[in-house]
């Protein structure tokens, strides 16, 4: 009974460690971006986890700077704000980037103000291969027991999860308050690159050669951030459980299909016409 009663107490002391570290990160975040100097010409980068966030990272990269590939990390080029205050690092950092800033983020659609200052461009995935992603990402970085059908109830089926992949892209792609979003598909990048880099660049405002293309092409191809993984892979606080030949994995389209159960395509196929559906023009859009 007296082991019973212990047992409980330290699983529920868990509990609140894990949500106030939460707060606490939070809390760092907030205070983060009150000194955060916006710009005009900032680019942010924002997608659900494991949708393109890091090839975009490269493409932008290479299309609004010469693309010199010589950094340690893509952050030290194309920071990702939420990581850095978590790891409690200096705004200045940020604020002392050249312009224009290619700025990462997963934060939800309520985290931007309407009066915004720079553009975004919003990167969506093939859900179901976020899902077979994600679940790699997760057994190799934070839980290597996760099975995928647990790793696809805690993003895709718990309503009230933070990043629930239906809700968190549904309320980006409605875009209610009107903020400049370009929306890009990881697909698009695979199957027409030329036409993607065209839209971007049109959005941007940014002069296309053909000296530029080939080089996104040849920077942002799979075959060479593979070559390249530990520029482009995981950095603390995890550091001590990176992967590093495996956050550049297989970058492959349709990989969902084979994992998912018959039950959890019905489920997403049914979420899906609800929730994304009604918006896939506007992947479409010039
Ligand atoms: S993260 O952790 O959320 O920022 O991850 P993110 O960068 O958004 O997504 C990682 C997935 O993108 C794949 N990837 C690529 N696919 C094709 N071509 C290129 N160049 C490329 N670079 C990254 C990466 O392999 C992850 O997908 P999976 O399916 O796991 O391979």
């Amino acid at each position: 009974m007296y082991k019973k009663i212990i047992t409980l107490l330290e699983r529920w002391l868990v509990k609140i460690y894990k949500k106030l570290e939460d707060v606490i990160l939070e809390l760092r975040h907030q205070l983060y971006f009150m000194d955060f100097e916006e710009r005009e010409s900032d680019i942010f980068i924002v997608t659900y986890l494991k949708s393109g966030t890091t090839w975009m990272q490269v493409i932008l990269h290479n299309l609004v700077t010469e693309g010199n590939m010589d950094f340690n990390h893509i952050y030290d080029v194309s920071p990702w704000p939420k990581n850095q205050s978590f790891l409690g690092e200096p705004v200045e950092k940020i604020n002392s980037l050249p312009e224009p800033r290619i700025i990462k983020s997963h934060d939800d659609y309520a985290f931007f103000n309407k009066e915004m200052k720079g553009k975004i461009i919003y990167v969506f995935r093939d859900g179901k291969d976020v899902a077979v992603s994600l679940y790699h990402h997760h057994k190799n970085y934070k839980d290597p027991d996760i099975t995928f059908d647990e790793n696809f109830e805690e993003f895709f089926t718990k309503e009230k999860a933070v990043m629930n992949w239906f809700k968190f892209n549904k309320e980006w792609l409605e875009n209610k308050k009107d903020l400049p979003v370009l929306y890009v598909t990881y697909e698009q990048l695979k199957n027409d690159l030329d036409k993607t880099l065209e839209r971007i660049a049109r959005y941007l405002n940014l002069n296309l050669t053909e000296e530029i293309i080939n080089r996104v092409k040849t920077h942002a191809s799979f075959e060479y951030m593979k070559t390249h993984e530990s520029k482009f892979g995981l950095v603390p606080p995890v550091e001590e459980k990176k992967v590093y030949n495996e956050f550049i994995r297989k970058g492959k389209s349709g990989e969902g299909k084979v994992y998912m159960n018959a039950q959890q395509d019905e489920f997403f196929e049914k979420k899906y016409a609800e929730y994304i559906k009604p918006f896939i023009n506007k992947f479409e859009s010039k």
